[in-house]
């Protein structure tokens, strides 16, 4: 399929230093153009596929962007660098969003994108560690990231090696019951070095999280189990990044990112339907020119 007529330039990579040392106005506009790629090459996998989970890939897009491309301590060349910090995507369904970020980034080829989900291909619908630089669990089953993001935490602190964990959630994906054994015993261990991110886009499979098995009060329930929590518009590349750098408080962090399921694409923004379905070829078009 074709780009549509405008093809945004894609800015040259830095390093996280230079990131840093970007004004608060520079550093959202670069991670916004990313932002943008991102959400492009989500759209021509998931088209490529003609399978996926468009909407929360489009959630977390802005959430991926600033970690990989601010926070992250990563080296695509040896992404097995004990001293890295690790990164869980614990919604993981939402991997076209990651595999896009990690193409971005240097750890996986360009091209395998469009394997995505084939047969053969190690880009499989739900991320797996032993198939794919970058990828640090094997997420897909929801509530088995933050469990294993605890256990990576505890053996940073004991290692002395000190990398942070960072794990995505959905929050649908807070229904299951072994997030909230995790979260007691991050907690309990005063677990500074982790960090768990909602993307609280309001939507799971087939209906809105209030309607399902409310959240509410969220940020009251992570507070309760000893974490600090901070409530933010998850698409606001600055307030991510000033919460992803903030020091920790002697405590985990949680983050609740409020997010739109869709984001970017008109037709496909808070809209339940489209959870897991795949744009027809002139959606196609038109969302990849909404997201030029
Ligand atoms: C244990 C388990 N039960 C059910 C599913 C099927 N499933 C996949 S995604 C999803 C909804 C998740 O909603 P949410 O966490 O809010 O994700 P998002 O809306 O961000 O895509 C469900 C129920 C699953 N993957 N794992």
């Amino acid at each position: 399929m074709s780009d549509g007529p405008v093809r945004p330039e894609m800015p040259e990579l830095l390093t996280l230093d230079d990131v840093r040392l970007l004004s608060s106005a520079e550093r959202s506009d670069y991670l916004a153009s990313l932002a943008r790629h991102v959400r492009r090459s989500i759209v021509r996998t998931i088209d490529g596929a003609r399978a996926g989970h468009i909407g929360g890939d489009l959630s977390v897009t802005d959430v991926l962007t600033t970690l990989f491309f601010g926070i992250l301590k990563l080296d695509p060349q040896n992404p097995q660098d004990g001293d890295r910090d690790r990164f869980i995507l614990s919604k993981g369904h939402c991997s076209a969003a990651l595999y896009s970020v990690l193409a971005l980034r240097g750890f996986i080829q360009q091209e395998a994108l469009s394997t995505f989900m084939k047969p053969l291909s190690a880009l499989n619908g739900h991320p797996n560690r032993r198939k794919v630089p970058g990828v640090e669990a094997n997420t897909g089953p929801l509530g088995h990231g933050l469990p294993i993001g605890v256990g990576s935490a505890v053996a940073s602190k004991l290692s002395g090696r000190n990398w942070n964990t960072f794990v995505v959630l959905g929050d649908g994906e807070l229904q299951e019951g072994s997030n909230w054994e995790a979260a007691m015993a991050a907690g309990h261990r005063r677990l500074d070095n982790l960090v768990a991110i909602v993307d609280r886009n309001r939507l799971q499979q087939g209906a809105r999280t209030e309607d399902t098995n409310s959240l509410e009060p969220l940020a009251d329930k992570w507070i309760a189990f000893g974490w600090q929590v901070e409530s933010i518009d998850g698409h606001d590349h600055s307030e991510l990044y000033r919460v992803f750098s903030q020091p920790r408080r002697n405590r985990p962090l949680c983050i609740i990112a409020n997010t739109i399921k869709g984001k970017g694409v008109s037709f496909i923004e808070d809209r339940v339907e489209w959870h897991h379905k795949v744009p027809s070829l002139d959606q196609v078009k038109i969302a990849m020119e909404e997201l030029a």
